[in-house]
């Protein structure tokens, strides 16, 4: 039996108080209780504060770029589809530099799950806007509000026909370990994106501001309403509803790749004098 333990426990570089640490707790249990062991998972992460999470678990980790873990992500699972692949970041990343990979691997239907720590700002680099930022926000690197609209995830992915996605918040632990559970289950693209205060550098969406707001989706909800989805997706303000929005049922990537019909390519017999004739074709 897989337990959140198996996942190791270490000092971390956050700011008392973060909600990221309510969101590492999450994932070990989602893991635990979907039974997937350390050995079994790779995270893939970018730069920022919330890519630092792996690095406080026990499992198998590569760093990537800021904005750019997917593509390292989509070429693992490719290499060995039986990896449990999980790219864990922050807003910033996963949807300001790394948005291009986002779409990308919504269109592939990869079969990677994405947890953003959605904090509706850069930590790690002290503050400025991020793409979910609220429009008016003001921030040093902003000081007269930003001026673009917020970027949501949750319609882009809907309207994108995303194979599963969820939203959780941090201040919900075991909600937020149920839907990871979920995700890593659901074939295909998975995208979970966590409400995640920032308490050095987001005053205005602190846990007392989403505890007012948020609520989760009931049984009147039916997660394969794609057009029900969107409606909830569009709810920001008073009111912000967690839970799973959408589930799909597309084929994952990995399953239509032809290369992949005789197994993982890991482990597999390569013919180095070829390989040295096709890049000679380059020179
Ligand atoms: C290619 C590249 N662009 C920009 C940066 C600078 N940078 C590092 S972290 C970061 C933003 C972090 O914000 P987010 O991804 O939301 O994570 P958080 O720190 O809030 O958890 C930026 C802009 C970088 N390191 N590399
Ligand atoms: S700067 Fe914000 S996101 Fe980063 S550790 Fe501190 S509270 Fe958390």
């Amino acid at each position: 039996m897989v337990t959140p333990e198996d996942f190791g426990s270490h000092e971390t570089a956050w700011c008392p108080g973060c909600g990221n640490f309510q969101l590492l707790e999450g994932v070990k249990n989602g893991l635990a209780a979907a039974g997937i062991a350390p050995r079994e998972v790779l995270f893939v992460s970018g730069i920022g504060q919330a890519a630092k999470a792996p690095h406080y678990l026990d499992v198998n980790v590569f760093d990537g770029l800021h904005g750019r873990a997917l593509p390292a992500a989509t070429g693992a699972k490719l290499a060995d589809p039986r990896l449990e692949v999980i790219v864990e970041s922050g807003d910033g990343c996963c949807y300001g530099e790394g948005g291009n990979h986002f779409l990308a691997a919504i269109r592939r239907n990869i079969g990677i799950t994405m947890i953003v720590h959605d904090n509706q700002i850069y930590g790690l680099t002290k503050g400025q806007a991020s793409p979910t930022s609220a429009e008016g926000l003001v921030t040093k690197a902003q000081p007269g509000g930003v001026t673009s609209e917020r970027f949501d995830p949750l319609s882009i992915a809907i309207a994108m026909h995303a194979n599963f996605v969820a939203r959780s918040f941090s201040g919900m632990p075991d909600h937020l370990a149920r839907v990871v559970a979920e995700a890593v289950r659901h074939p295909g693209f998975a995208l979970v994106d966590v409400l995640q205060p920032c308490v050095s550098f987001n005053r205005i969406n602190t846990f007392a501001w989403y505890k007012k707001r948020v609520y989760e989706l009931g049984g009147d909800h039916d997660p394969s309403d794609r057009e029900a989805a969107a409606a909830r997706a569009r709810e920001w303000g008073d009111r912000i509803p967690v839970g799973v929005f959408f589930r799909g049922d597309r084929a994952p990537f990995e399953q239509r790749v032809p290369v992949l019909r005789d197994g993982p390519l890991v482990g597999r017999e390569h013919d180095t004098a070829a390989l040295a004739r096709i890049m000679d074709g380059f020179r």
